[in-house]
């Protein structure tokens, strides 16, 4: 009888020891992909968010905004986010905001209602991410680019070019430079021409706040532009919260603009692009606040720019050239064949990504990017570029 309990003890043990073959199997794949923990992805705006961050997250995986009526407490956190985005972006407390999948839903959703206000037409630079041209395909806007000047929105050609209801998508923190274009000056011009003002910060916005108090810039980029509408910004970037967690901020209800119908929920309308939205995410943003502050943020993005200036400065201490004097933490080094210095570093255990169309590959220096870290990647990048002399 003893006996037949110690082995029902051990199997339990055993049991409790093993991991399920069903998690044995997916650790196959897990070995196959890259993990922030390592420090070599170099090329993305994520990093691991802290521990308490991510039980946050999951004590709130279950919860879905895409049916609002029933999570009263996640609604009310992703308002207290919401209220955070609105600081970050110098907006009043009573202007409107949710927590999305993305930028690249954030993006959507402020064009589709710029469009549906009446504006026709988006003017953008080459330089804006992706999820713009996404976003005019979808909403049969055309696009029309602005020339740049020194990789930011040139005002000058802006001005020539912008009509009445037009709607100008700038950028604070662009996906390949890092550059932050002159939104004052665009608001004046847009403000003049009738012309809907999104700025996307989806990087930039949990930045160049900081970057203002450190003394590193004096650009503004938020609602304190009287022309800017609406703002990305996404704490799944430089917020540490767990993906997805995008931004999107407004100055009038936006969302009111794409509302439809949804009967059978509990509110009975849905006003983002999204049905079912994990939240869970919602909890992690606003986890990530509570557990930073203002105060962890501006010490987290002082620790990114002190690597950044050490990034600069190895990389002309080894002989490699600087595309350009970076204006945040995004940083881009000239290479002889972009592709194939991707590819070879990926084979060294690197994730980088590049911006072919400068001939250069981009390090976004995220707190995971330290300078050991940098060191390490020098080595195998110099070793890259001198066997192909
Ligand atoms: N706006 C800007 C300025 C962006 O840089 C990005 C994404 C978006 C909008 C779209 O955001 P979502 O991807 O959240 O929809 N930029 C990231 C980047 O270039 C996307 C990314 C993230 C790419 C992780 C790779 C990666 O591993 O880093």
């Amino acid at each position: 009888m003893q006996d037949e309990r110690n082995l029902n003890l051990k199997e339990k043990h055993n049991q409790e020891m093993q991991p399920h073959p069903i998690m044995e199997l997916l650790e196959d794949y897990y070995r196959r992909d890259m993990h922030y923990e390592d420090g070599h992805i170099l090329g993305s705006m994520y990093t691991k968010p802290p521990d308490i961050v991510l039980q946050a997250f999951f004590k709130f995986y279950q919860t879905n905004l895409g049916n609002i009526g029933l999570y009263p407490g996640t609604a009310e956190m992703e308002r207290e986010v919401v209220k955070f985005l609105l600081r970050l972006t110098s907006g009043k407390e009573d202007y409107y905001g949710h927590v999305v999948s993305g930028g690249t839903e954030a993006n959507i959703i402020a064009l589709w209602a710029a469009r549906n206000i009446g504006f026709k037409r988006i003017l953008c630079t080459m330089d804006v991410h992706f999820s713009i041209k996404k976003a005019a395909n979808l909403l049969s806007l055309p696009i029309k680019e602005v020339p740049m000047e020194n990789g930011r929105m040139s005002s000058v050609d802006l001005e020539k070019i912008v009509e009445p209801m037009d709607i100008v998508v700038a950028t604070a923190g662009t996906t390949p430079l890092g550059f932050i274009d002159p939104v004052g000056e665009i608001g004046k011009i847009c403000k003049e021409h009738n012309a809907y003002l999104h700025v996307d910060a989806a990087f930039g916005g949990y930045v160049i706040p900081f970057l203002r108090e450190l003394g590193y810039t004096d650009k503004r980029f938020g609602f304190d532009i009287p022309a800017v509408r609406s703002v990305t910004i996404d704490p799944h970037k430089m917020g540490f919260a767990p993906y997805p967690a995008g931004g999107i901020v407004s100055r009038e209800n936006i969302f009111e603009r794409i509302s439809v119908d949804a009967p059978y929920l509990m509110e009975e309308k849905s006003d983002t692009l999204l049905g079912t939205r994990q939240s869970g995410s919602v909890a992690g943003a606003y986890a990530a606040h509570l557990y930073f502050g203002w105060e962890g943020y501006r010490k987290i993005v002082k620790k990114c720019m002190n690597t950044t200036h050490y990034l600069v400065k190895r990389v002309s201490e080894e002989g490699f050239e600087l595309f350009a004097k970076p204006e945040m933490n995004i940083v881009n080094i000239p290479v002889s064949n972009t592709r194939r210095v991707k590819k070879e570093m990926y084979r060294r255990g690197w994730g980088i990504s590049t911006n072919p169309q400068y001939s250069t590959i981009r390090i976004v220096v995220m707190p995971h990017v330290t300078p050991e870290i940098i060191e390490d990647f020098l080595k195998d990048l110099k070793n890259i570029e001198k066997s192909y002399g």
